[in-house]
């Protein structure tokens, strides 16, 4: 039983949309809280960071620029597993096969978009969590 925190990303997918609030209240909803909330649209540095272990990776520079484009909202949110927790409220990375129930199965469109539109990121890791909260939220402590 640990009460850890974890960094959220709503996508320019999922900001654009107005899937702001809907992602909050599943949060919410499940029972975490929320430590940390803010409206930036990145930059290529705090992208760098944020997805290092993907650089070079064929879908890295798409995902880079995608997640450029516009407004996410990074929230920090803090719970019991609250890693693991995010990442099951979220679903499998493409929406197409995310099971129904989890934010990108019931809400990623599968049509007309790429997998990187998957409106959510979550941490993947405690320590992954660390690292991405002093991206976004640099005056936060771990
Ligand atoms: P997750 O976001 O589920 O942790 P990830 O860390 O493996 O997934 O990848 C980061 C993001 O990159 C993911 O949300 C969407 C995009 N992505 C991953 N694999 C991809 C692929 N094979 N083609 C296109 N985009 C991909
Ligand atoms: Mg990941």
């Amino acid at each position: 039983m640990t009460t850890e925190r974890s960094l959220v990303l709503v996508k320019p997918d999922g900001f654009k949309r107005g899937l702001t609030g809907e992602v909050l209240r599943r949060i919410e909803g499940k029972g975490y809280t929320l430590a940390a909330l803010a409206v930036v649209t990145p930059t290529r540095e705090q992208l760098a960071a944020h997805y290092a272990e993907h650089e070079g990776k064929p879908f890295y520079e798409p995902l880079v620029e995608f997640m450029s484009s516009g407004p996410v909202a990074a929230v920090v949110i803090e719970g019991q597993d609250c890693v693991r927790g995010f990442r099951s409220l979220a679903g499998a990375t493409n929406p197409t096969e995310a099971a129904p129930g989890s934010i990108r199965g019931d809400l990623g469109r599968d049509w007309g978009t790429k997998v990187q539109q998957n409106i959510v990121h979550g941490s993947d890791s405690a320590d992954s969590a660390a690292r991405e909260i002093a991206i976004w939220f640099p005056h936060l402590g771990a």
